[in-house]
């Protein structure tokens, strides 16, 4: 006998393919089952593309069999006219007898009503399986909804003893920078988010381009912090890569052509962040430094992931690591270069 929740796992398992491309739609899986056997699958296409229901039901070969089949859902069928038709009333359409749904969706045009819209069609609808797996299967899209912020990941590496950078006078490289895996993880870490955002410290040190060069995968807008105007031309981030933001004090005398300037408050600044994040309708923003950007955003608990590539060097002096701050340790790869990951431990 298989359990909804089987099938759910699996279904949650098609919804990773549809990501990071549907951001920032969320990302769903849906399989559909009868008697003995899963007759169609399908993920969330590309933003602005059609649904998962839609593509699983395009998937099956005899569209007699839905009438006799579970259609099992990450996301609760939306019931409202986006950029497609809703899909409550293409399973109604089917006639699927059965929804098996992961979790309700907090979009205000659904919430609620798609299972509202199948049920008053007599479809049999079950919520609630998997429910905590489907909400973090879209953690960028809820957090975006409900907290009215982007999702914020904290990322930096650190020495054994604690230290992000050498200071000036010893400046030996960081041994993890050099390392190509770790790079291209890291490549592939900014492809997964809408955003990436650094301090001025680092712009001015690093002169990191942050782009994704050594991943196939999408660049993330940029964002740099430039309270008075220090960051020129002669600086990667202001290259025409990838869209650029820069948040500062005051709007600059002599303008970059390809940036977008935005005023912010700078002793508020993860509440200011995360306010031109939303206007701009950047779902989920990755920080990679410098630590003193890091430390206000795990100060302000306005983040929600820290990724930490933990060094086996020994600095003895530098800049001091980030301290955690309410977090709970989530896993540590030794296989992976000792990336440590956190999460907040939510009150
Ligand atoms: C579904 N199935 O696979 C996804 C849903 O602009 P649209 O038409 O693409 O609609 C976007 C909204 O639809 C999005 O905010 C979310 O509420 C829902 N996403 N719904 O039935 C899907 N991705
Ligand atoms: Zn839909």
């Amino acid at each position: 006998m298989h359990t909804h929740e089987q099938f759910m796992y699996r279904a949650l398992f098609i919804a990773q393919k549809g990501l990071p491309a549907a951001m920032p739609n969320p990302s769903v899986g849906a399989v559909i089952f009868h008697k003995d056997t899963i007759i169609g699958e399908g993920s969330t296409s590309a933003f602005g593309g059609s649904h998962a229901e839609i593509n699983a039901i395009n998937s099956v070969k005899n569209k007699e069999l839905l009438k006799e089949s579970t259609i099992y859902v990450t996301l609760e069928p939306c019931s409202h006219y986006g950029k497609t038709p809703p899909c409550a009333d293409l399973i109604v359409k089917m006639q699927i007898p059965n929804v098996v749904i992961g979790c309700v969706d907090s979009y205000a045009e659904v919430a609620g009503k798609g299972i509202e819209k199948l049920k008053n069609a007599g479809v049999n609808v079950i919520v609630g399986i998997l429910e905590k797996e489907c909400i973090n299967s879209n953690k960028r899209f809820f957090t975006f909804i409900q907290k009215k912020r982007p999702y914020i990941i904290l990322k930096w590496a650190e020495s054994a003893d604690g230290f992000i950078a050498p200071t000036e006078k010893n400046d030996q490289k960081p041994v993890w920078i050099s390392n190509n895996y770790s790079r291209q993880l890291t490549h592939k870490w900014r492809s997964e988010e809408m955003g990436i955002l650094v301090g001025t410290k680092t712009v001015l040190d690093d002169n990191p381009s942050l782009t994704t060069r050594d991943f196939v995968g999408k660049n993330p807008v940029r964002i740099y912090l430039d309270a008075n105007h220090k960051i020129d031309t002669s600086f990667a981030i202001t290259n025409s890569e990838s869209k650029t933001i820069c948040l500062c004090a005051e709007f600059p005398l002599n303008p970059i052509d390809q940036i977008i300037y935005k005023k912010i408050d700078f002793n508020d600044l993860p509440a200011e962040v995360n306010r031109i994040c939303v206007e701009e309708n950047i779902q989920s923003i990755i920080i990679e430094g410098g630590s003193q950007t890091l430390q206000q955003f795990m100060d302000t608990e306005l983040w929600d992931e820290a990724r930490v590539f933990k060094s086996d060097a020994i600095l003895k002096e530098g800049i001091k690591a980030v301290e955690l701050k309410n977090a709970v340790q989530f896993s540590s790869q030794k296989i992976q270069n000792n990336i440590l990951t956190y999460y907040k431990n939510q009150k």
